[in-house]
């Protein structure tokens, strides 16, 4: 039985959640609306459009189309201006350890993220060769808790769905992993975390041996 990992992105490999969380607190601020570290941990796994559309709900505010994407590209751009900052000492504890061990038991791996921006970050931080295959907020039609972009990551690696491993930070991340069939891991918080099969508070807490159980489960 061949085996899938597939790793969430923002608040697994990187901590992105710091910057999503200054770019959307100045474009929300900039248009009269507060935005709170509370709602920023709910805007975790979401999509881009799907954040400023709670931004706005939770504001009271509607737009014509052409602001929202305009908002839309301004927070990116923000954004980008903190990703362009990123270098090797930003990737989260042990995530190197696990992924070269991963390798060296010759397991597939993939990038399941809903992050539209998911390539350019692992260039940054220099661990897009890890990576068999990258299924990105441009892969995919559904966001999390839908679970077309894990369904898709095992496609790509050509694993059975009930085969896979998922590594995620958020409460959608983990709801996608298991509508999808998967094993999932959640790293972070256990109440926040409730239905994830496991929860570890990051990899440093995770043992070889603990993989080798995935593997040969
Ligand atoms: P972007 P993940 C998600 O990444 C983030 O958790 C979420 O906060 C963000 O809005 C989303 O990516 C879209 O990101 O604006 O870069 O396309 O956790 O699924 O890796
Ligand atoms: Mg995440």
């Amino acid at each position: 039985n061949k085996k899938g990992f597939i790793f969430d992105l923002d608040g697994v490999i990187v901590d992105t959640a710091k910057y999503h969380f200054l770019a959307w607190r100045k474009l929300a601020n900039s248009v009269g609306v507060d935005f709170t570290e509370t709602q920023n941990e709910q805007l975790k796994g979401v999509s881009r459009k799907r954040s400023l559309e709670k931004i706005l709900e939770w504001g009271n505010k509607s737009l014509s189309g052409d602001e929202f994407n305009r908002l839309m590209a301004l927070k990116n751009e923000d954004y980008l201006s903190h990703v362009n900052t990123m270098d090797e000492s930003e990737i989260l504890p042990d995530v190197p350890k696990i992924l070269n061990y991963l390798i060296k038991e010759k397991q597939p791996i993939a990038l399941g993220s809903a992050s539209k921006n998911a390539q350019t970050i692992l260039e940054r931080v220099n661990l897009l060769s890890k990576f068999n295959t990258i299924v990105d907020g441009n892969g995919v039609t559904k966001g999390k808790p839908n679970p077309e972009v894990f369904l898709n990551a095992a496609k790509n690696l050509g694993v059975e769905a009930d085969q896979c491993i998922v590594f995620e930070d958020a409460q959608a991340g983990i709801e996608a992993a298991n509508a999808a069939n998967m094993v999932s891991i959640g790293i972070g918080e256990k109440d926040v975390l409730q239905n994830a099969d496991y929860v570890f508070k990051d990899f440093t807490e995770i043992s070889e041996d603990f993989i080798n159980t995935l593997i040969n489960n």
